[in-house]
Formats: C-alpha cells, structure tokens, sequence
C-alpha cells in the first residue's frame, strides 16, 4: 500500500501534465496531444517519485535516465520537465515556436533533461541498451527507461534491440510501452497485428508486468517490481489515448491535431473540474 497523500500528489501532478499538455498544443497551433496525455500519470511517477534526478546537474553521471522513444510525446515530457524545475514553466507557452528552444521532438543538446533527441520511431530502445551498457560498464547502478509506443512495435529495430537487451542480461533497462491500441492510422491490431504482444517480449527474454497506465499505485508497484529483475523490464501499460479529455479519448484525430478554440476551452474546463474533484 502507497501512502494516500503520495498517490493524490502524483494524480495532481498529472493532471497539471495534461493541461499544460493542452495549453502549449494549443497556443503552438500544432503537436500530438493524444499520445501526450496517454503518459502524463507514467511521467508523473516517474519524475516526481521514482527516477533519482537533479533538476540542478542535468548531466549529473549517476542519474537515473530517461529515453522518450516516441519523441511526438514532447509536450507531456516538457511539462514533467519544467515542473520539476529543469527550466522555467513560461517557456511551455513557447512550444514549437522559432527562436524558443522546445521542438516539436525533444532535442538533447537544446533542452536541459532531455537524455535523448527522438522522433525517428523505432530507436529509441537501441540507445536506452547503450546507456544501460555504458553503466554496467562504468559500475554506475543507475536506470534506464525508455517509453515506447504501440505503433512503434511495427519497427523492426524495436526487435533487434529486444533481443539485444536480454542477450546483455540489462537488468537496470525498464521499458514502458503505451499500449494505448491507437497509431497514426488506425487501430494498431488492424494496421499490423502484433498480438499476443506480451508473449512476444518473454519469448525475447524479458519479464513482463502488465498494468492499468492511469492507475498510480499500479505503475509504482511495476517500477518497483522492476528494480528487482534480473532481467529487463516491459511494463505494458494499458492507457487511453487522450485520457483526461472526453473528445480526445480513444479519439484518432487527436494524434496530431491541436484542439479549436471552443475545444481548447472545454478540455481546459474538464480539467480543471477533475482537478477541484481530486482537491476534494
Ligand atoms: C520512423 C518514423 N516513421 C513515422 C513517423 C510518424 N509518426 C509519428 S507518431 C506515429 C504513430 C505512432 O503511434 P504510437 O507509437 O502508437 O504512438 P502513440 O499512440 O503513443 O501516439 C507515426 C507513424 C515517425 N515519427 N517516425
Ligand atoms: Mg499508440
């Protein structure tokens, strides 16, 4: 049992990723809410509970690090950022604009706490195998997450890589798969069935926790099931695309698409009413 304050906090914490998800989607006129707000509860326990970080030595060598494979997520990885004090929140009003620093795509050299520039599905887990490497390597007993999406599986990449990683016993990797069931077309089954998903990562070596990704008390139990494999770790989180705004949820055209005007309001209120709830 988690501490009922801690799972509150959390749960504030994400809604508060959800609406500056939406705020700075909204005012840059483009960006991927819908994948943005299948993680915010994922990136609130992470960032605000379980990854050992410092706010104040971004580079800091013994940090847990963090690999956004689908990088399109950028906007809830930069409210998680700016919350946690890697840089000012005003900035988040300047997503995608020119002459600001947050891309549509996380930049490593231009974001301080960005571990890894993504984007490119599909390469993101080779390069969390590398910083897991690089630490058994340098005796360091930091962690490695990498956050995939459903979609990605369809690159081949993400296979070789799964395959590597338990050639390599990386016992300090965790991966997270949004399993959200939505990609850039359609329903994931129907674009490429890749079903029994979990079954395919045992069979490459891997434990495999399967969980409800909105449910903090679940994703903290994963994490910390994880720490003690000896193996690597895929936690299928069971998400919703758009969660937390009823027209995005499960919603295709919310994968790449800003809300109007009037959408912006009403997502803006939603959240706002299930954040005076939580409050009590
Ligand atoms: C290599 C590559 N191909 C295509 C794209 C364009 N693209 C961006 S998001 C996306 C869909 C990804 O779906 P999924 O991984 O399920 O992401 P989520 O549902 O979490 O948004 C695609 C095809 C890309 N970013 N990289
Ligand atoms: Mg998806």
């Amino acid at each position: 049992m988690h501490d009922k304050e801690l799972i509150k906090e959390l749960q504030r914490k994400a809604l508060l990723i959800r609406k500056y998800v939406i705020d700075s989607v909204y005012r840059a006129g483009s960006g991927h809410p819908g994948g943005s707000l299948s993680i915010a509860d994922i990136l609130s326990c992470l960032y605000f509970h379980e990854m050992r970080h410092d706010p104040k030595n971004p580079r800091w060598p013994d940090r847990d690090r963090l690999v956004l494979s689908k990088g399109h997520a950028a906007p809830a990885l930069y409210a998680a950022l700016a919350m946690s004090g890697y840089f000012p929140v005003e900035e988040l009003k300047n997503l995608r604009k020119t002459g600001h620093f947050l891309q549509g795509h996380p930049c490593m050299l231009k974001v301080p706490g960005v571990d890894m520039s993504t984007g490119s599905l599909g390469q993101g887990l080779s390069v969390g195998i590398g910083m897991a490497i690089a630490g058994k390597l340098d005796e360091k007993d930091y962690r490695v997450f990498v956050i995939l999406g459903d979609g990605e599986m369809d690159e081949g990449q993400v296979w070789e890589a799964a395959a590597s990683a338990s050639h390599h016993s990386l016992d300090n990797l965790i991966a997270i798969l949004d399993r959200n069931g939505l990609q850039i077309d359609g329903h994931t089954e129907e674009i490429l069935n890749l079903e029994p998903m979990q079954w395919r990562w045992r069979a490459f070596g891997w434990d495999v926790i399967e969980i409800d990704g909105h449910n903090i008390e679940e994703i903290l139990d994963a994490l910390h099931e994880a720490d003690k494999n000896d193996k690597p770790t895929l936690i299928m989180a069971y998400t919703i695309k758009g969660k937390g705004v009823s027209f995005m949820e499960g919603s295709l055209s919310f994968h790449g698409k800003p809300p109007s005007d009037e959408q912006y309001l009403k997502a803006m209120s939603e959240l706002n009413q299930a954040e005076e709830e939580l409050n009590g």
